[in-house]
């Protein structure tokens, strides 16, 4: 038995609202079981009947999906629905238009500042989308060639997404957060003759100047032997205020290349496995990697997986996710599974502290928001500020609470039920990746019981197992590496240009498996916790600790905010654990304070989990998405931080320094 098992977390449980179970898709545990093994024991079945939900212009033909996960046995490959043809931009916008829909709100958009929106229906996206879609064609884009969006989070992003998707371009959406040269990176990559951006934009306070960011990695591109041919510029704020000038010959503002397009723009039928979208993600090692989609797969697991974990009901809900379509969250979860849908969502451009603290619950209320989808950073950040800012706002129409991202600690697992959600929502804690394109781990709101901080059970389809280090299958309560034993339909095809590093990285640590690169631990009720990337595992004397568990201990102490864990070496214990912990506004730290802390990781996972140094920390180093870098940590914990490398990703680089001055204090 794992020494974690009697967690207090784990013997919370939260039973599904009648209110909820009552109109959800899937009603109750055993409905869920049900469904589940029928699609693991019939997988054909279970899939074909989910696809008869979408417009295929041609059927696929049997089997659904053919593939080959081991590597002795041949090259890695998946496929799903071959022979079929469809269009992924006619599944989310031409077919609610046909059924009636067209003046359904597809988007409720809300800018940076308070006062800016605009609301877009279904015809009219439509229409924005042809237009775009047209001058693409205009311009010579075909079938399969590349084109990369920077831009921020305005209706015209996920329009040019589709767009690109409706004339069967492969989108490459890079978040306007990234520097020039992450963009030149990923550009230099995929090579588009193509891109589509914004002349700036407004983050809170601060004006990001997008379209001199695009001059700068196109610059640097150029300087390596890629020359873009067009870039669409939306002049958000006039180009002058952010320092952008056009290039002539190569540069074209939206209103005059766009505006005049024909609002039609027939869609190209392609196959099933045509590519979709590349997006890159940073993995352990190296530069960061195209992770490749494609068509068919990915239009269904979007589908099903927003229709039944968020069990949206798009009649009556008003669906809101906060993630940037720069992220897959963004792609699946904004852009694709709702309009799939036929769902009514708010676009947010802000931030979630600007103006003030309370800018979300402002927002659910002026929508009537019924489904909120955010992750635990977000949660953290807002629970630092107090409760008022969340109780000034009614909320009243939230019905369904949703996290992704980092495991959510049950602290702030808690306080997201009860105080924003009113205790009466249920949390869906979705495990995925922007390899797996959609939900893989995840509670269904209608059907499973919830314990704070867990994921719970597999998505339908989904065929989890839990590995040792030798790479053998462990059974009942176990804990140990996260694999998936079969293909599912939104899964990645490969690594754009490098299908060696897709088996190299995903599929040789385990012959037979797709290596997830995150543990977890299985309960007795066959719940999945999961317990951060394998990667970050820590080994006290000889006890496998999961930094995220230690961290989540740290956060339940009401001082703390947010903790991040590493290891550094311990000439007894093998590691020792490293903790940098961040503070509520306003409390000071002091050395009973710091006893504190580790009593209460004494008490929470054990004695054997007491960090050695806690390190107090103003801030934490971030990427833009808010994924902590504790590779910088541990370099800071080791006292390397000559040795930091390459920390231009980092959302506050500052941050680093205010750390190697905080270490010993
Ligand atoms: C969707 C997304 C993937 C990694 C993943 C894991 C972590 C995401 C999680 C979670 C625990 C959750 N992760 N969701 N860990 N509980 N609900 O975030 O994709 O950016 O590729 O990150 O994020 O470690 O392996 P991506």
């Amino acid at each position: 038995m794992s020494p974690h098992e009697d967690a207090p977390s784990s013997k919370e449980r939260f039973m599904p609202p009648d209110s909820i179970v009552s109109k959800a898709h899937v009603q109750g545990l055993a409905s869920y079981q049900e469904l589940y093994d029928k699609s693991i024991n019939d997988n054909e079945a279970f899939w074909t009947e989910q696809a008869e939900q979408l417009h295929w212009q041609t059927k696929w033909s049997s089997p659904i999906c053919k593939y080959n996960f081991n590597l002795d046995h041949g090259p890695v490959h998946i496929s799903w629905f071959e022979g079929a043809e469809t269009n992924i931009s006619y599944n989310a916008l031409d077919r609610h238009i046909e059924n009636g829909l067209g003046d359904r709100v597809a988007f409720y958009w809300e800018g940076n500042d308070e006062g800016q929106e605009r609301t877009v229906t279904y015809s009219e996206l439509k229409a924005m989308v042809c237009r775009i879609a047209n001058w693409l064609k205009s311009v010579g884009v075909k079938r399969g060639d590349d084109v990369s969006l920077y831009m921020a989070l305005v209706p015209e992003l996920p329009a040019a997404m589709l767009a690109c998707a409706r004339i069967g371009a492969v989108h490459s959406v890079v978040f306007g957060g990234f520097s020039a040269e992450a963009l030149a990176d990923r550009v230099l990559d995929s090579r588009p003759a193509v891109v589509i951006t914004s002349s700036g934009t407004m983050r809170g306070p601060k004006p990001i100047p997008l379209k001199a960011i695009v001059d700068d990695a196109l610059n640097i591109s150029e300087g390596k032997g890629h020359s873009v041919q067009h870039v669409l510029v939306l002049e958000q704020l006039p180009l002058a205020d952010v320092g952008a000038s056009l290039r002539p010959g190569r540069d074209v503002v939206w209103r005059e290349a766009v505006d005049s397009q024909p609002d039609d723009c027939p869609v190209e039928w392609v196959p099933a496995e045509a590519p979709l979208f590349k997006l890159y993600t940073s993995g352990s090692t190296g530069k960061p990697k195209g992770v490749l989609h494609t068509t068919g797969g990915y239009m269904l697991g979007a589908l099903t997986t927003t229709k039944l974990v968020f069990d949206v009901q798009p009649t009556t809900d008003v669906y809101w996710c906060t993630a940037d379509c720069g992220w897959i969250t963004g792609h699946t979860y904004v852009t694709y599974g709702p309009l799939l849908l036929g769902a009514t969502q708010v676009l947010f451009e802000g931030v979630p502290t600007w103006p003030d603290a309370g800018r979300c619950w402002a927002i659910v209320d002026k929508y009537k928001v019924s489904i909120f989808y955010t992750a635990p950073t977000a949660i953290r950040a807002l629970h630092a500020r107090g409760d008022a800012w969340v109780t000034r706002h009614s909320r009243s129409s939230l019905r369904l609470l949703g996290s992704v991202g980092e495991p959510i600690n049950p602290e702030a697992w808690r306080w997201y039920h009860e105080v924003v959600g009113g205790g009466r929502c249920p949390i869906v804690d979705t495990w995925w990746q922007t390899e797996t394109g959609a939900h893989m781990i995840t509670p269904l709101p209608g059907a499973t019981p919830l314990k704070p901080g867990c994921a719970t059970l597999p998505f339908f389809g989904v065929e989890p197992a839990v590995l040792n280090e030798r790479g053998e299958e462990l059974q009942g309560p176990c804990e140990g590496i996260l694999v998936m034993k079969r293909p599912w339909p939104s899964m990645m095809r490969t690594v754009a240009g490098d299908h060696a590093r897709f088996e190299q990285t995903y599929f040789s640590a385990f012959r037979g498996y797709y290596f997830t690169g995150d543990g977890c631990r299985r309960d007795a009720d066959g719940y999945y916790w999961i317990t951060g990337r394998v990667d970050d595992v820590l080994n006290v004397s000889g006890h496998r600790i999961g930094t995220a568990e230690v961290e989540s201990a740290l956060v339940a102490h009401p001082s703390c905010v947010e903790a991040a864990v590493v290891a550094v070496e311990h000439p007894i214990k093998g590691q020792a654990i490293y903790a940098f912990v961040t503070l509520m506004t306003g409390v000071d730290h002091s050395d009973d304070l710091r006893k504190e802390l580790i009593a209460t990781v004494r008490k929470i996972i054990g004695p054997f989990a007491a960090p050695d140094v806690i390190h107090w920390a103003p801030g934490l180093p971030k990427t833009r998405s808010g994924k902590i870098m504790r590779r910088v940590l541990r370099k800071i914990a080791s006292k390397e931080e000559d040795q930091l490398g390459d920390i231009s990703t980092l959302a506050d680089p500052g941050v680093v320094q205010q750390l190697v001055e905080l270490r010993g204090k």
